[in-house]
């Protein structure tokens, strides 16, 4: 079993300094419990590097087990990483060295689900889309949805407060989880694993919401979960400029209320890229050049009275020119093709080429300035593409060029942190810092407040082992 691994002694001391000393690959192999974890060629720290290697995968079945597991490692100092399947891209599922790899899959059992309340109670192993399809028998549907909800797993979500979709309805995780169990450094278990709407009893720690696995690993979650409404429509549609895209949201908030459920944007760049890349796909629209397009999904209870504010919005939208051509979904079919013209702009991006990516809040009106403002800089050198979920006011600036190199990125960084920064925005608004942005935290958050969330993590994890090197900065003495 897992235990007898551990207990056999053949991992050492794994924690390294950043110096990149103890770069090794240890060799932990034990038949069944390996699996080989992915190479991949990443940027860190400003270059090209290559992702550590560790051999070892632990799959443990129960909370106990994982307390068991923190246990051992945080008394040998054995650098844990919890590696749940989210989206590749994104920093924090790196391996720096040689960690020990917690996969949460086997704990993938729901533990209950209460039809009054909507409250549904799971292990953090749960794949989002097992989830949805288990509601979706109930009559309820998952808070949040996105790209990569066939492989994430409810736990990774949480741990990345994962924004995703429909964030503009059924707003951030962070407030829709009720209750967690997770499991700290020194393996004691946290049971907070409350169904309770309100609960003002002490200080709220939702903390581990978004602590990207460096303060505790989450074992169970209690979330709040909406009901499900039949009456889905999808336009797609084009708009000639940014401010239109920024008035047409304005429109659509005070317009359809209460039904709207998500409202997306992408350039043309990035639709272009989706059309060229991608097997299957293409524009809905008559192939005339428009600068912007839209994607609104209005969910409500009423197929008749939905339809009908919708087709009015949309009426007054084009007769005051804020959209230029549009197009409503028949049909499911021509929804989830709507859809994937969005949801297919990251998978086009890796099919281009190398990319560089950001993920920022910004206030809405500046937003788009900045994706301009990358284009003049970088000339023809890149292909510099705006998209992402602008009811939310959070911008995915992708930077496609043929390969990485450091001169392209000199001119992106630190501009683009000091832009965003300037502007009181985010430098990470829903992916989290990871691995390569844990030293750019100080755009976003001033020394205090490092200060705060390092004493946080000291107390919680005072040999460091949980996820290392990554969300907080290496040092914070040099803005002290
Ligand atoms: C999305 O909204 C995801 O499509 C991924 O958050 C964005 O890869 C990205 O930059
Ligand atoms: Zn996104």
């Amino acid at each position: 079993s897992i235990m007898i691994i551990i207990a056999s002694g053949m991992f050492r001391h794994v924690l390294a300094s950043m110096d990149h000393q103890g770069k090794t690959a240890r060799d932990c192999i034990e038949k069944g419990l390996l699996e080989d974890t992915r190479r991949i060629q990443h940027r860190c720290f400003g270059s090209l590097a290559e992702e550590g290697s560790s051999k070892l995968l632990l799959q443990p079945q129960t909370t106990e087990e994982v307390s068991q597991i923190l246990k051992y490692c945080n008394s040998r100092s054995l650098a844990v990483v919890p590696k749940v399947e989210i989206q590749v891209l994104w920093a924090e599922v790196f391996l720096f060295f040689d960690e020990v790899v917690i996969n949460m899959s086997l704990m993938n059992n729901v533990i209950s689900f209460d039809k009054v309340s909507g409250i549904l109670v799971c292990e953090a192993g749960c794949i989002l889309e097992n989830l949805i399809t288990f509601l979706d028998n109930q009559g309820f549907i998952m808070p949040l949805d996105l790209g990569a909800k066939g492989s994430c797993q409810i736990g990774g979500n949480i741990s990345t407060n994962a924004g995703g979709l429909r964030l503009v309805r059924y707003g951030s995780l962070h407030g829709t989880v009720l209750g967690l169990e997770v499991v700290l450094a020194n393996g004691d278990i946290l049971d907070m694993l409350g169904t309770l709407r309100k609960d003002n009893t002490g200080y709220d720690l939702k903390h581990f919401v978004h602590c990207e696995g460096s303060l505790g690993i989450v074992t169970k979650v209690s979330i709040l979960t909406p009901p499900k409404l039949f009456s889905v429509n999808v336009a797609f549609l084009a708009c000639q400029d940014y401010f239109s895209c920024q008035k047409l949201l304005v429109e659509a908030k005070g317009k359809l209320g209460e039904i709207l459920s998500a409202f997306e944007f992408l350039d043309s760049k990035a639709l272009d890229l989706v059309l060229n890349h991608l097997d299957g796909v293409r524009n809905p629209l008559p192939p005339t050049i428009h600068n912007f397009y839209v994607l609104i999904e209005t969910t409500g209870s009423d197929e008749t009275y939905d339809r009908q504010k919708l087709e009015a919005f949309l009426l007054h939208a084009m007769e005051g020119g804020l959209i230029s051509d549009g197009v409503l979904a028949q049909d499911m079919n021509q929804a989830s093709a709507f859809w994937y013209l969005r949801e297919g702009v990251p998978e086009a991006l890796m099919k281009a080429g190398a990319v560089y990516k950001y993920d920022l809040s910004l206030p809405v009106e500046k937003m788009y300035d900045l994706v301009d403002e990358m284009r003049t800089r970088l000339g023809d050198s890149a292909n510099v593409v705006g998209y992402g979920h602008l009811g939310d006011g959070n911008l995915h600036l992708n930077i496609s060029t043929p390969q990485y190199d450091d001169r392209t990125l000199a001119q992106i960084e630190p501009f683009v942190y000091e832009w965003t920064s300037a502007h009181r925005g985010s430098i990470s608004a829903e992916h989290g810092l990871g691995l390569m942005k844990a030293n750019k935290i100080f755009y976003s958050k001033p020394t205090a407040t490092v200060k705060l969330m390092t004493s946080i993590k000291k107390m919680l994890d005072p040999k460091g082992i949980l996820n290392p090197y990554k969300v907080l900065p290496h040092s914070i003495d040099s803005h002290s």
